[in-house]
């Protein structure tokens, strides 16, 4: 089976339309297929941000009935579960709703009406999302490829992909093991700066633990190893990374993820690595890798739609 990956939607139906039409991919009796036969995998983050959040879920709902797409869980997904379950515990829900939350989510809930028929609907669909999938020759998660937690989650997976219900019920207690194996897989690899280190994120807000590039063997200190907007790139320290943090172990099979927001011209990290998302969120490309049985990655089979 050949593959076309297809980074972090988030909603930009005009982006995702044209780029499976790019793709070779046609409307056909009710849902995008390839007529060759080629599938295509969402690597998550289909919701939040853009304008066509409830038609871009139905065309991936469509391509995974009809068989011509998967799609696995990204860090948006996750957040609009815990947002919309209940917590057993303490009667409120497993993300609070608090302003900064809802403020992230609001596009969302605009279009699809908060806690509406339609709202319960999506969230169970969600839930059925994997939060990766290993197909062999070809792997996807969301953000971090690490193989301790990737097997953590997948212990809590069932035949399907789903995840189990205690196990996602767990994975918004922040510090809970499901928790930690959630967030390295969906959000990435993060470490705390040295001494009183901060920058500042994209909303201005003072942060201590940085993003790192875990696929870079090149990135050895924190400034170079570091995910912080361009302009805060001074503020971290040019030290050493500590001691057994070594990144850019090098992956046996070609390996996806989304989730970055890199910039520049879309590119692969290495033979074994390719990170898709490039922003289309906002007003970036949005970018698929035509894969076709390569072992190696190549940046010729890189496609994009501004
Ligand atoms: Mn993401």
């Amino acid at each position: 089976m050949d593959y076309d990956i297809i980074a972090d939607v988030h909603g930009q139906i005009g982006k995702l339309e044209a780029l499976l039409r790019k793709l070779g991919y046609r409307r056909k009796d009710g849902a995008w297929r390839h007529p060759e036969g080629r599938m295509a995998l969402f690597l998550g983050d289909l919701v939040d941000r853009g304008p066509g959040q409830v038609e871009v879920l139905t065309i991936v709902r469509d391509m995974i009935e009809a068989g011509s797409g998967r799609s696995i869980m990204g860090n948006h997904e996750w957040n609009a579960i815990g947002f919309a379950m209940e917590d057993p515990v303490n009667g409120g829900h497993l993300r609070p709703r608090t302003a900064n939350k809802r403020k992230e989510h609001a596009a969302f809930l605009a279009q699809v009406g908060e806690d509406s028929p339609l709202h319960n609907d999506l969230v169970a669909w969600f839930k059925t999302l994997p939060p990766f999938l290993d197909l062999g020759n070809v792997r996807l998660c969301h953000a971090w490829w690490n193989p301790e937690e990737i097997a953590r989650v997948g212990a809590a997976m069932n035949a399907a992909g789903a995840l189990d219900e205690r196990f996602m019920v767990e994975s918004f207690r922040k510090g809970s093991t499901p928790w930690r194996a959630m967030e390295a897989v969906t959000k990435g690899y993060e470490i705390a700066l040295p001494d009183d280190s901060f920058f500042l994120d994209h909303n201005g807000a003072e942060r201590r633990d940085i993003r790192v590039r875990w696929w870079d063997a090149d990135a050895v200190c924190y400034r170079s190893a570091a995910l912080v907007p361009e302009q805060e790139r001074e503020r971290i320290p040019a030290l050493p990374l500590p001691e057994g943090v070594k990144l850019g172990a090098a992956l046996e099979v070609p390996t996806f993820v989304g989730h970055y927001w890199l910039t520049g011209t879309p590119g692969v990290q290495n033979p074994t690595t390719a990170v898709l998302d490039f922003g289309a969120g906002k007003a970036g490309p949005l970018v698929a890798y035509r894969w076709s049985g390569e072992p190696e990655l190549s940046n010729d089979q890189l496609a994009w739609v501004a």
